[in-house]
């Protein structure tokens, strides 16, 4: 496997940075294990500059294992694992000593992929789901539709552009990301706050929150939940 060299400092200041690839090899193995064996996925993905791997369960307990070099997105993807009850495990190193933009872009990409595969044909689900989650001054809330339809609303104004060295701005790159390539509509709103910690901390959870109610296997629900017969 091409591991892209792991940075010791954690998207620190730019400094020389190697020589991109022309044509970066991308490599990407998914495997679906849905059906009776549950909604799980395992996505890898390796390019010139990132190597990902992810595994999800939705019909996890919330046990998660992290590990991405970015200690603040590792506190951020472990807090949506544990609170939405998805089973979560995340490998990512990349070009940190270039920028964290590509990992953290990469790593929404993967875990869309993830999260699509595990979903399967999205039978049975309840398809929405909304959360709203506070944490001391602030406010989050989530609202989603796993429609097929890619769409991020993004509304969370943010003061702070740094929470150490991580660059508050890319949160919403990965969401996007996440939203593309998970077939997924997110609209996240944080209506206010002060702590820019606390306001992505709540958003990360609220998501969470919502995906793991849209994403309910509902007895109700016969077939897909849509009335054109199909979500993609
Ligand atoms: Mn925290």
């Amino acid at each position: 496997m091409l591991t892209p060299k792991r940075s010791r400092s954690v998207c620190g200041p730019m400094t020389e940075r190697r020589s991109r690839r022309a044509a970066p090899a991308v490599r990407s193995a998914a495997k679906r294990t849905n059906g009776a064996r549950g909604r799980r996925a395992v996505v890898e993905r390796t390019t010139a500059e990132t190597a990902i791997v992810v595994t999800v369960d939705l019909d996890g307990t919330g046990k998660t294992r992290i590990a991405t070099s970015m200690p603040f997105l590792d506190h951020m993807l472990t807090v949506m694992g544990k609170h939405g009850l998805l089973d979560l495990t995340v490998r990512a190193s990349g070009d940190l000593d270039v920028d964290c933009h590509h990992t953290v872009e990469d790593l929404g990409i993967v875990l869309g992929q993830a999260l699509k595969r595990a979903l399967g044909d999205r039978g049975g689900i309840r398809r929405f789901g909304s959360a709203a989650v506070p944490m001391d001054e602030t406010l989050a809330r989530a609202t989603i539709d796993v429609s097929g339809r890619p769409y991020l609303v993004y509304r969370v104004p943010l003061s702070t552009r740094k929470i150490q060295a991580f660059d508050t701005e890319l949160v919403e790159h990965f969401f996007e990301a996440l939203a593309v390539h998970g077939g997924l509509t997110i609209h996240l709103e944080v209506p206010y706050g002060k702590n820019a910690h606390h306001m992505l901390e709540a958003s990360f959870k609220a998501f969470g929150r919502a995906l793991e109610q849209a994403t309910r296997l509902d007895p109700r629900v016969a077939g897909v939940p849509s009335s054109k017969g199909r979500l993609e």
